[in-house]
């Protein structure tokens, strides 16, 4: 069911499944094998921190829609549309109606634009598990994507896995690289971007950075059964588990998100309730009735 205000989107699609709690959010530029320009990121934004805020949504499948009318061809992202691509970054062009009505000192900020960044952050952050559903391609900024989610499921026929970065002289140093690494192993993920080689579904499992490759017709159901084996667990133990996954890579920040949790337990207690009474009934708390346990 289309998710209330996503007719607004040209870029995107934004769905949520009818039986599972879980959204479908769909890069929908097919004849550009979904390649994203600023404002399929400012949508993609939009939509992935709409599922992140939703208590009724527990995971989001992150996928591209086909095939391409013109030839038929599958993708899941093709990364940054390289015919927006400025000076700095990528443009907003008159076509690309996603800054309308910004305030110009706004619109002059958003000049080249690398925000597909935000994105990466945003999935890497939201307590809740991202699965690239790749039906294609995922290529360059598209491929990036598809490492920063916690799992990626492969279409066995179409998947199609490539880094071309460096041929159009771009590098995702961050999270499409050096994470890459921590999946593959580092002579793998160098081979990645520096031979820029296409890899299979299979191969992409073989080296770790899929989860499955899947026959293309079973794609987006094998994903939604994963989506519902995933919302039936508790949603503290899964944001426990995705933060400490993250952490030690995360450094300060990774502590800092796991730790954000942590207190919210913590505040769950009589122990931290007795804290703040205390301080409201101007007393001194009385935490005799906790023990210190080891
Ligand atoms: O690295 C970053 C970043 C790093 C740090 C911070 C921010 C970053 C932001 C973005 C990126 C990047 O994404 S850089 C890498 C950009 N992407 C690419 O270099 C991929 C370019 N595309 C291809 O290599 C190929 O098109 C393909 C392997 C995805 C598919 O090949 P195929 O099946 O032979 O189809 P093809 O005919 O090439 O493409 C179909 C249509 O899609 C073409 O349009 P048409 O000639 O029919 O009008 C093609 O131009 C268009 N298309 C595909 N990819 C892009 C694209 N148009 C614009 N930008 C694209 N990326």
């Amino acid at each position: 069911e289309p998710v209330d205000g996503a007719a607004e989107f040209d870029d995107i699609t934004y769905h949520r499944a009818v039986d599972v709690p879980a959204v479908r959010i769909a890069f929908d530029r097919p004849e550009k094998r979904n390649a994203f320009r600023p404002g399929t990121v400012d949508e993609l934004y939009a939509a992935l921190d709409h599922a992140r805020k939703r208590a009724d949504v527990g995971c989001v499948l992150l996928t591209g829609n086909g095939p391409s009318e013109k030839d038929g061809g599958w993708a899941f992202c093709a990364g940054g549309d390289q015919s927006v691509r400025g000076g700095s970054g990528y443009e907003y062009r008159d076509d690309d109606e996603a800054d309308e009505g910004d305030d110009p000192l706004v619109r002059e900020a958003k000049a080249g634009r690398l925000h597909v960044l935000e994105v990466q952050r945003l999935i890497r952050f939201m307590p809740k598990p991202v699965v690239a559903v790749v039906p294609g391609w995922a290529v360059g900024g598209g491929h990036s994507l598809h490492v920063v989610c916690d799992l990626t499921l492969a279409s066995e026929e179409h998947a199609k896995f490539l880094q071309t970065d460096p041929d159009v002289a771009s590098f995702d140093a961050g999270f499409g690289s050096a994470y890459l690494a921590k999946q593959v192993g580092q002579k793998k993920a160098r081979e990645i971007f520096f031979r820029g080689k296409t890899y299979s579904a299979e191969e992409a499992v073989e080296m770790g950075m899929a989860n499955e490759a899947i026959p293309h017709d079973e794609l987006e159901g094998v994903a939604l059964e994963w989506a519902e084996e995933m919302t039936d667990k508790s949603p503290m133990a899964m944001r426990m588990l995705k933060y400490a996954f993250n952490m030690a890579d995360d450094g300060l920040v990774g502590q800092q998100v796991f730790a954000g949790e942590a207190t919210r337990l913590g505040y769950m207690t009589d122990e931290a309730q007795e804290g703040r009474d205390a301080f409201l009934e101007k007393r001194d708390p009385d935490f005799s009735e906790y023990p210190w346990h080891y």
